[in-house]
């Protein structure tokens, strides 16, 4: 049968930021909202950090310059501070050679606990093959030492942590994002290289990137790490120039109580328009819909180790959502993160084994009057099915329902840029979670933009199941009733089951016989 595609709902008629435009320059401060810069001064065109106290203690992010210092009996012969020490191996580190030993020099300074553990040849490869083609690096790296002893003067406020069942914000500057990314690019955080299960931060991502330095063995992931290291050095490139990003990033965890998730078994809207194409990506085609990052329970997943999909690729092109890694902890089965005017910095291609940085992208998107560029990502973190057949139970079905509405609520109305959430690493079924995204986006009252990367016969699939659901005026529990009517089948029926599309074929026709 021929795959091509019927004429599908045109991509300019979806909603983007700027048709919002109004709803984004509203005034930020709110509860729960934590701002890191005076808006006052922002509005009046300067960007001066707001001021708060110091804390270190467990619910906000500990600051490496604010490390307590050890008790000593004798003053005399008192141990310098870990920030002494962090400070003095990052000055010198503004003045020296900066080759990668001296880089790794200052790092295990004072990182000395992990002195067995941490290599660097993912950046002595990179070093090797890349640094005088792109940036150099003995010019870049005083720059980044320079950015990450900025921290006490660029934040002077307590960061929270974004914990779970919380809904709380943090708004702050590219540039307060910079200096932080800088200070994990030197793995100066405190207590966050201890990931063992009970450590104070095992529920949170780790942000000091050591894990992007190291290799195993393998050789061809050498090369990739140095793609990587690529994206990343043209970022710090990019923010310690002097015309350096000037406008802020909003981070929103959003909690919805299961109490006031939709009862999916009443819920009687019907679907929205779909867009849907083998051709685009959620990034570039995207920009301006809510875009959907097919995330981790941890925040951007592998992208400070080896992962390469499209949550670390997303990273990559936009590091400052690397940041989220510093206070998100782990997402529950209810909840998402929302960001909210991340820039683009570069250009990749390929995709996983095949990935490369490309060059630079000189990102123009509109701002609005907060200078948050209009992008706007929401991280939906989908169930790793080890066996593709449990997906299909009741439970799980709704649990990915769940975890798509939380995704798409909200006020604003854009468009939803997706595609095949949760179906690569993940090993989802594309064609169940387009009908489990498509319903969370009915009831949310959002169109959708679907990109099925080069995939001609799933967006086919997909856009015949949407005409006929449409057509039919079927709306969202009486579909929500029939993947349970499935799911009920597939568990008798699991050596031979239909396909679901053929399955839900039937109940339509049947529905238009009665
Ligand atoms: N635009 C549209 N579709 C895409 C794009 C893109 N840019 N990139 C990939 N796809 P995957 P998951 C399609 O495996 O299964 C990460 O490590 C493509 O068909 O990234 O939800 C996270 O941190 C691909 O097979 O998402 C998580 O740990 C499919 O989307 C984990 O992977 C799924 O992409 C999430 O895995």
């Amino acid at each position: 049968p021929s795959i091509e595609l019927g004429p599908t709902y045109p991509i300019r008629n979806l909603k983007t930021m700027q048709d919002f435009y109004k709803e984004f320059d509203q005034p930020l401060l709110k509860k729960e909202h934590t701002i890191l810069i005076d808006l006052k001064c922002f509005q009046s065109g300067v960007i001066v950090p707001h001021q708060g106290t110091d804390v270190w203690d467990q619910h906000h992010v500990k600051f490496p310059h604010l490390y307590p210092r050890p008790p000593s009996h004798h003053k005399s012969h008192a141990q310098p501070s870990r920030w002494e020490v962090t400070r003095r191996a990052l000055l010198s580190l503004t003045k020296g050679s900066n080759s990668i030993g001296d880089v790794q020099t200052a790092i295990m300074s004072y990182n000395s606990s992990n002195k067995d553990k941490w290599t660097f040849d993912a950046l002595y490869n990179y070093g090797q093959r890349l640094q005088t083609m792109d940036n150099n690096l003995h010019l870049l790296i005083p720059k980044m030492a320079k950015l990450a002893l900025n921290l006490p003067e660029l934040i002077k406020k307590p960061i929270p942590l974004l914990r779970q069942q919380q809904n709380q914000g943090i708004t702050m500057s590219q540039q307060q994002i910079s200096c932080l990314l800088a200070n994990a690019f030197f793995c100066t955080f405190p207590h966050r290289n201890d990931t063992k299960p009970g450590s104070e931060y095992a529920n949170y991502p780790t942000i000091n990137f050591s894990s992007l330095f190291a290799n195993k063995t393998d050789p061809t992931k050498l090369d990739l790490k140095a793609e990587k290291l690529r994206a990343i050095f043209h970022y710090f490139n990019t923010v310690t120039n002097d015309e350096e990003p000037d406008g802020l990033v909003t981070f929103e965890r959003i909690s919805i109580p299961p109490s006031k998730l939709p009862n999916w078994n009443t819920t009687k809207v019907p679907l929205r328009n779909l867009h849907i194409s083998p051709e685009g990506s959620i990034e570039n085609e995207g920009t301006g819909m809510l875009q959907v990052d097919f995330a981790s329970r941890f925040i951007g997943g592998g992208v400070l180790g080896s992962g390469l999909v499209q949550e670390e690729i997303l990273f990559l092109m936009s590091p400052e959502l690397i940041v989220a890694r510093l206070f998100t902890e782990k997402l529950a089965d209810n909840e998402c993160l929302k960001i909210t005017g991340p820039q683009m910095y570069s250009y990749t291609s390929g995709y996983s084994k095949t990935f490369s940085w490309v060059c630079p992208y000189d990102d123009r998107t509109k701002r609005d009057i907060w200078k948050r560029r209009y992008r706007q990502v929401v991280a939906i973190d989908a169930l790793d099915f080890k066996n593709p057949r449990e997906q299909y139970t009741k439970d799980n079905i709704k649990r990915e329902l769940n975890k798509a509405f939380v995704g798409f609520h909200g006020d604003v109305k854009t468009a939803i840029a997706t595609g095949n959430w949760g179906c690569g690493a993940f090993k989802g079924d594309p064609k169940l979670k387009a009908l489990i995204q498509l319903m969370a986006a009915a009831v949310n009252g959002r169109d959708m933009a679907y990109f099925t990367f080069g995939n001609k016969e799933l967006a086919k699939e997909i856009q015949t199941m949407h005409e006929k659901l449409t057509m039919k005026k079927v709306t969202v529990d009486k579909l929500y009733n029939w993947l349970k009517d499935f799911s009920a089948y597939y568990a008798r029926e699991h050596h031979f089951p239909k396909d679901l599309y053929g399955f839900i074929s039937e109940k339509i026709d049947h529905k238009a016989s009665l």
